[in-house]
């Protein structure tokens, strides 16, 4: 080949494919977002076993080859963040918002913003507390006054089971994120089941942020002032497991046959082993499978059919007996 045949294949070449690339390049721009619906979820951070597992439901829901593009983000723990989300979510122009609020109030002036920009809004796993109920589609979550009550119930049968019901009970509180629904639920059962029972005491009345490792730091503290309790209510799994942690230090037994009664919300597989172990006396239910749930929703919405306001997710208690390990793995989470 001459230089000059040389030359012109090169040019020949460079053109084909620069020719072919802005082809391509049309049909990428054209093709997926024809039907493609974008969701921004607001995910509120990634403190727990809980959550971790509605992030993944989240996620194996909303994939590509189900047609959707799904724009996560983590606010770790921080509303301000989840604010910044929706906002950045208008921008962009989603076809939905799904958020997961870290606590109850405060969310009316975002969820206005996106009203006004028609943005649908679905709230999943924990409430608002709007103003005017129209700021959001639908919620899909758990009944966690409820999750509060049925500890409480299950308590009053165990102590009268164990011939305990007119004993001093002395109760030490774990709290979640203060604000949160899940721990205002959960604290409305105890502080119901306190008023009550005369003979029911709070020991301590803590913040553990619905982690192992401050549960762990405020228990620890707990213990330097009193060993004095005989029921430990933690708000989720693993604030239960900073609490183990703990009374292991110290030499305290607890769960089945042993000297603290121990309480526990969520059910995740961990917690549940531990309950299968005996060392959870109780584990009340909290599904955190939401993604599918969220789905149906924006079908429904797609299709011009009106959803539930709000559906609550049915759920139950656990205790060690209830439990085998095939039974764990096969809930997957
Ligand atoms: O119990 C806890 C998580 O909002 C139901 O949040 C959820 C709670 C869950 O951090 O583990």
């Amino acid at each position: 080949m001459n230089d000059l045949c040389k030359k012109a294949c090169v040019l020949f070449g460079v053109g084909a494919v620069l020719f072919l690339s802005s082809c391509s390049g049309q049909q990428e721009a054209e093709e997926p977002h024809a039907d493609v619906l974008t969701v921004g979820f607001s995910q509120l951070g990634n403190e727990s076993d809980w959550r971790v597992a509605n992030t993944e439901s989240m996620k194996s829901t909303f994939t590509e080859e189900g047609g959707y593009e799904l724009l996560l983000e983590d606010a770790q723990q921080k509303q301000e963040k989840q604010i910044a989300a929706i906002r950045n979510f208008i921008l962009r122009e989603v076809d939905y918002i799904v958020l997961a609020p870290v606590v109850e109030t405060g969310w009316d002036e975002v969820l206005a913003e996106a009203k006004d920009a028609d943005v649908p809004v679905i709230i999943m796993d924990r409430m608002v507390d709007t103003e005017d109920g129209e700021l959001y589609t639908a919620w899909v979550g758990s009944d966690m006054r409820e999750e509060g009550e049925k500890a409480v119930r299950w308590l009053e049968e165990f102590l009268e089971e164990q011939g305990r019901a007119e004993e001093e009970v002395s109760i030490v509180h774990i709290q979640g994120t203060p604000g949160s629904s899940a721990q205002l639920g959960r604290t409305y059962g105890l502080e119901k089941g306190l008023a009550m029972h005369d003979n029911w005491h709070l020991a301590a009345q803590v913040c553990g942020e619905f982690t192992q490792a401050k549960a762990y730091e405020v228990m620890k503290e707990i213990l330097l002032e009193t060993k004095e309790m005989d029921v430990v209510y933690c708000e989720n799994d693993n604030e239960a497991f900073g609490v183990m942690q703990a009374l292991d230090e110290a030499g305290i037994s607890y769960g089945e046959g042993g000297d603290v009664i121990l309480i526990s919300f969520d059910a995740t597989e961990a917690g549940l082993i531990a309950c299968m172990e005996g060392r959870i006396n109780l584990n009340v239910e909290c599904n955190p499978l939401h993604g599918p749930r969220v789905e149906k929703i924006i079908r429904q919405l797609e299709e011009g059919q009106v959803p539930e306001k709000e559906s609550f997710v049915e759920e139950t208690i656990f205790e060690p007996e209830d439990l085998t390990a095939d039974f764990i793995a096969a809930r997957g989470y």
